[in-house]
């Protein structure tokens, strides 16, 4: 079977640069297409005509919608090599469990992290950094939270890791002081090619908040 592989993603987007981490992980080609979120594409209207968002990963012209479903669907299809989920049930369910955690507290923290001031702001930095060190507590001493080798977790959360300069700036707070293990993982994650190769520049990202900052007039 043609393996014909498209991605309908945007590039700050922590959710779709999961998708193209574990794309590359597998060494699959595929073909980018970026889209304007204010003017979607009537590709992505069709392949994700329920939530009309990114990313979308389009496999012989079937659509897979929702980030961790589309890694997961990766991990699957392409199963000979670099497997992100673990064999072991037990431990599939804990991946799964952590990866909800991401997708339920760390986004949302991270969002009012840079586009809320004052009391709200103060209350979104001390929550994000419980997460974080509920999260260091879970990777303990391991390298990855996949273990020896980039895993699930790893490939859910990393991408977060390219909007901490918009979250340390506009939150005026540093991360690795209160998370070094963290940022430890998260640049151990930065030296693999899948993962470097996938995430923007912190500051374009930074660039980015900003204009978007502007845009709801927060700036
Ligand atoms: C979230 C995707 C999402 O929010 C996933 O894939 O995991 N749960 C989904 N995509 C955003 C861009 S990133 O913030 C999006 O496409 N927004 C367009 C819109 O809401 O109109």
């Amino acid at each position: 079977m043609a393996n014909e592989v498209t991605l309908l993603d945007f590039w700050p987007s922590p959710f779709g640069m999961r998708v193209r981490i574990a794309l590359a992980e597998k060494g699959i080609q595929y073909e980018y297409k970026d889209e304007d979120l204010r003017n979607k594409s009537p590709l992505l209207l069709q392949m994700n005509p329920i939530h009309k968002k990114i990313p979308v990963l389009i496999h012989n012209g079937k659509p897979i919608c929702e980030s961790l479903i589309a890694v997961q669907y990766v991990d699957e299809v392409w199963n000979t090599k670099s497997p992100l989920l673990p064999s072991d049930p037990y431990h599939r369910a804990q991946a799964r469990f952590w990866a909800d955690f991401v997708d339920k507290k760390i986004h949302d923290v991270g969002r009012r992290l840079w586009a809320t001031k004052g009391e709200e702001q103060e209350a979104a930095k001390k929550e994000f950094v419980e997460y974080l060190k509920l999260l260091e507590e879970q990777l303990g001493d391991k390298p990855y939270f996949g273990g020896d080798n980039l895993g699930y977790v790893d490939v859910a959360l990393v991408p977060f890791f390219s909007w901490f300069e918009a979250y340390e700036t506009f939150g005026n707070f540093k991360i690795e002081a209160e998370c070094p293990k963290f940022i430890a993982w998260a640049k151990r994650c930065m030296q693999k090619e899948s993962v470097s190769k996938s995430l923007p520049d912190q500051h374009k990202v930074y660039e980015f908040v900003l204009q978007r900052r502007k845009r709801l007039g927060i700036e």
